[in-house]
């Protein structure tokens, strides 16, 4: 056994002390450190402080060990905004896209009395320089997603506090892209992500049809919100892609839309099926959404063993004139998820609900469901304040069967801060943890401690999709 203080030499001295309220604790010491410090009564003072120095030894070690187990184990993302290099454009990436990212286009309106059909007509590089110069220049950027950005361009080398953006601009001009990728990827620590890939789109559709080569690095995920929440629009898209759907939910409609399912699942090779609903979301229920989770998505997700993620809480276009950034959040009742995983055990579900208020909720039901895996803290919940609260508490009642977070990250460099910031609080929370645990006698090894974190950041999430 190593001494409790120098951690070098061998221990030889054991010490006994009585901490009131906590019981018996023992020391271990070498010989030159027992020397030193010279205990020799079990009530002396210079116990007492040989026992604090001790347990703040312990601490750091724990806490230097967590810290390097977090930092170094590699990420699987399993839900962002990010696309495989092949669809060009739809990549986002460089100083302007952070800057005019919709969580910050909600922040400068806190700001500045201009309309919002005015903003929209800027330009992108005009927009940035509006959100610089209100939410960097004239104010400290101290919420979440501003100070993502000065994370991010820290570590890419530029100093943010120069308040200069036409330096900053110059300063990351020389990247191209295909470096840019494995830079922020290295930074960050990921080694996987996952897309979010809609066949509704016109942009992205047109790429898988061409067919690429697929980056191995960058998942697919089938994000079918058109199909589930505007039945009605969707209808006569898939007709006019060779589906023969009808506008009601016949039995030949429901085989049609599987067809359809299982051309992209396969053409895209997803990785999971993915929505996200409002607070109002129901099931069972009579209406279309419900109607087809039931009847064509859970089916299909059954036959290609396949996750269905739902991604509960969003109150879209609340404001509409912010666009994008004007979707809000609202509470949900969980009972419709309850009523998923209780009917359909065969079916495996990923869920991330938006409210604060539903996640306590949402740990109870995955300790009664093992079919439903959570993860992440989800847009308005990706706060330090809430990750924090939501990590330990998940914790606390999943132990390590949770996915504790995902970046949402919709432009490339973002990766860097959302993790960075990300697996601090993870570490955090099992630094807390782990010293819980040696108090009561189980002390976890660094090799344990490397696994568990390999668990969140992925390992947890590939063995659910595999099961
Ligand atoms: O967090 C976000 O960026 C939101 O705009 C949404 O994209 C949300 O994550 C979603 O996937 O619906
Ligand atoms: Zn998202």
């Amino acid at each position: 056994m190593l001494c409790d203080l120098c951690h070098r030499n061998e221990a030889r001295r054991h010490i006994y002390l009585f901490e009131h309220g906590r019981g018996r604790k023992t020391f271990h010491l070498c010989d030159p450190c027992a020397d030193a410090k010279g205990p020799e009564d079990s009530r002396s003072d210079s116990n007492l402080d040989l026992l604090r120095e001790v347990q703040e030894r312990r601490h750091s070690r724990l806490a230097a060990r967590v810290n390097r187990a977090v930092f170094s184990a590699p990420v699987f993302d399993i839900h962002t905004h990010l696309y495989d290099p092949a669809f060009g454009e739809l990549l986002l990436w460089g100083i302007d896209d952070l800057l005019t990212y919709h969580y910050l286009v909600a922040e400068v309106f806190r700001y500045v009395d201009m309309s919002y059909e005015k903003f929209w007509q800027l330009t992108k590089a005009q927009q940035a320089d509006l959100i610089w110069k209100k939410l960097f220049v004239e104010h400290s950027p101290v919420s979440e997603a501003c100070r993502g950005v000065v994370t991010t361009l820290q570590s890419l080398g530029c100093d943010p506090k120069q308040k200069n953006l036409a330096a900053i601009r110059k300063s990351l001009s020389n990247w191209k892209l295909k470096n840019f990728i494995s830079h922020c990827l290295s930074e960050a620590g990921v080694a996987k992500i996952c897309m979010t890939n809609s066949p509704f789109d016109d942009l992205e559709r047109p790429v898988w049809l061409r067919g690429f080569k697929r980056d191995a690095r960058f998942v697919a995920a089938l994000r079918i919100d058109p199909l589930l929440l505007a039945w009605n629009d969707t209808a006569p898209r898939l007709r006019e892609w060779g589906y023969e759907v009808g506008s009601d939910l016949s039995p030949k409609t429901i085989r049609e839309i599987q067809r359809f399912l299982r051309d992209w699942t396969r053409r895209i090779q997803a990785k999971y099926l993915m929505v996200s609903l409002t607070p109002q979301f129901a099931f069972p229920d009579a209406g279309a959404c419900a109607q087809l989770i039931e009847k064509a998505v859970l089916p299909h997700c059954r036959e290609f063993g396949l996750p269905f993620a739902l991604m509960i809480g969003v109150r879209r276009a609340q404001n509409p004139g912010l666009q994008m950034a004007g979707d809000g959040m609202g509470r949900c009742d969980l009972s419709a998820l309850a009523n998923l995983c209780a009917q359909y055990p065969d079916n495996k579900f990923l869920v991330t609900v938006l409210a604060r208020e539903n996640q306590h909720e949402l740990c109870v039901l995955a300790r009664k469901f093992r079919n439903l895996h959570i993860f992440g803290c989800w847009w308005f919940t990706n706060v330090p304040y809430v990750v924090e609260e939501m990590t330990r508490m998940r914790i606390e009642l999943l132990g390590l069967s949770v996915t504790p977070q995902h970046s949402d990250a919709r432009i490339l460099d973002q990766l860097i801060y959302k993790w960075q910031h990300s697996r601090r609080i993870i570490a955090e929370v099992l630094v807390e943890k782990y010293a819980a645990l040696a108090e009561s006698g189980w002390e976890a090894t660094p090799a344990e401690i490397e696994r568990d974190a390999r668990e969140l950041l992925g390992g947890g999430f590939e063995r659910f999709c595999a099961q």
